[in-house]
């Protein structure tokens, strides 16, 4: 079974700025926090963080006939994408969307989710455990399907 997992932008500046909201820990620890959920489920993982909206949806793209299901965050870009909405229902894998803070607590723009329409649920409010839900949710739905 493989996996991607996808990190839109600015998460690239985790542990940077903002720590109340997004925690202390960096994006090498989110790596490595994936990577180590992966490896104990005994999951193939290719992760990926882009700051641009085409690029994702490349990205998207590549999973199709690469990768069974697909944990995306995709940070601002929830609020906005079709482009990414139309990408995850293109290539009809098992997504699941991952955010860290709680957006429904957030300011209402943050309420809204593009892609989570294509996705089997939308996790938030977790921090990194959010990801490791994830990624046992869509373990779950591919070995079951
Ligand atoms: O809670 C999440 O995971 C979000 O997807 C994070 C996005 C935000 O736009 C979404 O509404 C919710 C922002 C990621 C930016 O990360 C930063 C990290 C360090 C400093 C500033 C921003």
């Amino acid at each position: 079974m493989k996996l991607f997992v996808l990190n839109g932008p600015n998460l690239n500046m985790l542990g940077v700025r903002e720590p109340d909201i997004y925690g202390a820990q960096t994006y090498t620890d989110l790596e490595n926090y994936v990577r180590q959920v992966c490896q104990r489920e005994e999951i193939e993982v290719e992760i990926h963080q882009s700051n641009h909206e085409g690029a994702l949806v490349d990205i998207i793209q590549s999973a199709y006939g690469n990768a069974d299901g697909i944990v995306i965050n995709p940070a601002a870009y929830t609020h906005t994408s079709v482009a990414i909405l139309d990408a995850l229902k293109a290539v009809a894998l098992p997504a699941v969307e991952v955010h860290l803070s709680d957006v429904s607590q957030r300011e209402s723009f943050r309420h809204v989710s593009y892609p989570a329409m294509a996705c089997i649920a939308q996790i938030k409010g977790l921090g990194f455990q959010g990801y490791e839900k994830a990624i046992l949710m869509l373990k779950e739905r591919i070995l079951n399907k």
